[in-house]
């Protein structure tokens, strides 16, 4: 058998004599059922098998999930999301010291089978894995995608086959763009106009819609049982003509908003000298809050163009310390850190250029000197919605050029930021806004198979090969039935 192709790129991998094949009496042994379902329905379309998951002794011919507090060659630091995949003749076993890097491990499971795994319908084929020690640990906590709801609206299901496509490649984050000049897109109690009248827009004009407390909530627990955390943002102060819309008393005096179907930015603005207004971004931040697992609530503050400097400033201040006292680390867009007073710990997003450019390099270091991290989102390398290719069908193309697959991962994430070392940077993210997206399968053509160089960027240390990598996995989307663009 031929050696797989593993995306991202694990730590170690070594190769031994014989094989491994699956088959209907293979069994699961675990003491972590849901891993243990969730392995066992990953296996299930493509090979047919109904496999059994059990816990107990382990013996010969099966499949072994355990969790293991001490891995050779994973220090403590690692420890979250390291896993060792160890296959021979007898056992495949997957252990890790948390349950995040078993279902890493799985991950890589996946990958060592041939590609027909990921087919819906089965595939009457041996499904052998060719014996190996893996022992791998990401690089970065961080590895995120992000989705804007707002531009154009996508419901529940189109997020949650993301999250099982994202989550494949070992991303761990989806940051849903919530709010924006084009509709609101969640339900907050005590505002039933953002949903009534704010959410009934969108580019071109559609119907727009949003997700209620309960769609937002099934997605949080989905992309809990794929280990990815969910980063809510509502962007403020500018991108919020849909809110002023539906309340136009948090509008500036004498602004009168209509709905918004174009695709400029930086119009809108909240008034930030009114007390009505912190008390409506209590009550989001606070839902939001309330109903998010994860420790991030994002704040936007990008493109504030129709604000003034000094009233921003103060703004964000204010801002970032209502979402921490409502438990929660703030994430800003860069221009966050044009303020000097931001709740401890606030967190940057750099959306600037790989070659940085005007201030956006010293906001970042603004944001990095009073004691937050950074996460890593240069729109010239991983925007996803800027085109693989000149005059593409869809996706924008501001940033100067089409960003095609080899421009992804060819920066290096501890270098772009003059000043800013490795271990203030939390990770990377890729964003994918929605001005031209309007369908599940433009968020395929625009996101794969280029998210895959950022998962691999994300995860591993020494990045070499991505696009012949990527090349060999695309029989896997393939069969996966994703619709990539551009390779
Ligand atoms: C800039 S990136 C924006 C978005 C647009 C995007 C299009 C950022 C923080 N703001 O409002 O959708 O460019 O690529």
């Amino acid at each position: 058998m031929s050696s797989s192709v593993l995306l991202p790129a694990p730590r170690s991998v070594v190769e031994s004599e014989g094989s491994f094949t699956i088959t209907k009496g293979t069994r699961i042994v675990t003491d972590r059922p849901e891993l243990g379902d969730y392995l066992a329905s990953v296996l299930q379309p493509a090979t047919g098998y109904e496999l059994t998951v059990s816990s107990g002794a382990a013996s010969e011919g099966d499949i072994v999930l355990e969790i293991n507090p001490n891995i050779d060659g994973v220090e403590a630091g690692h420890a979250a999301e390291a896993y060792r995949v160890t296959v021979d003749r007898r056992t495949i076993v997957i252990d890790a010291p948390a349950d995040a890097g078993v279902f890493a491990g799985i991950q890589t499971l996946r990958q060592l089978l041939p590609p027909e795994l990921e087919s819906r319908t089965p595939a009457h084929i041996d499904w052998e894995v060719s014996a190996v020690t893996i022992v791998d640990a990401p690089r970065f906590a961080y590895r995120g995608v992000m989705l804007d709801i707002s531009r154009h609206f996508f419901g529940v299901d189109t997020i949650m086959r993301l999250i099982d496509q994202i989550a494949a490649f070992k991303l761990n984050h989806l940051h849903l763009h919530l709010s924006d000049d084009q509709g609101w897109r969640i339900e907050i109690p005590g505002w039933p106009e953002l949903t009534r009248a704010g959410a009934a827009s969108q580019v071109g004009g559609g119907d727009g819609g949003f997700l209620t407390t309960a769609d937002y909530e099934q997605i949080v627990h989905y992309a809990a049982s794929r280990f990815i955390t969910v980063v809510p943002e509502i962007d403020l102060p500018g991108h919020t003509n849909a809110a002023l819309v539906a309340y136009p008393e948090l509008a500036p005096s004498g602004v009168t908003a209509t709905p918004y179907h174009g695709t400029e930015v930086g119009f809108s603005t909240v008034d930030t000298g009114s007390e009505k207004v912190f008390e409506f971004i209590d009550d989001v931040v606070g839902h939001l809050a309330s109903i998010t697992p994860g420790p991030y609530l994002h704040i936007g503050g990008d493109e504030s163009l129709s604000t003034q400097p000094d009233d921003y400033r103060r703004f964000i201040a204010r801002v970032t310390r209502i979402t921490a006292a409502h438990g929660k680390l703030p994430i800003g867009w860069h221009e966050v850190g044009s303020c000097d007073d931001l709740a401890d710990g606030t967190i940057g997003q750099y959306w600037g250029y790989v070659t940085p450019e005007s201030e956006s390099a010293d906001q970042a270091r603004s944001i990095v000197r009073q004691g937050g991290q950074l996460v890593l989102s240069p729109a010239n390398a991983v925007y996803l919605d800027i085109m693989p290719e000149a005059n593409f069908r869809i996706g924008l193309d501001w940033t100067g050029s089409s960003t095609p697959l080899a421009a992804v991962p060819d920066w290096d994430p501890a270098t772009i930021l003059p000043g800013v070392d490795e271990n203030v940077i939390l990770g990377i993210e890729a964003p994918l806004w929605t001005e031209t997206i309007e369908t599940a399968t433009d968020i395929d053509t625009l996101v794969f198979p280029r998210v895959l160089a950022v998962a691999d960027l994300a995860w591993t240390d020494a990045v070499s090969d991505v696009v012949p990598r990527v090349h060999a996995l695309l029989p896997r989307l393939d069969a996966a039935g994703i619709q990539y663009g551009p390779a």
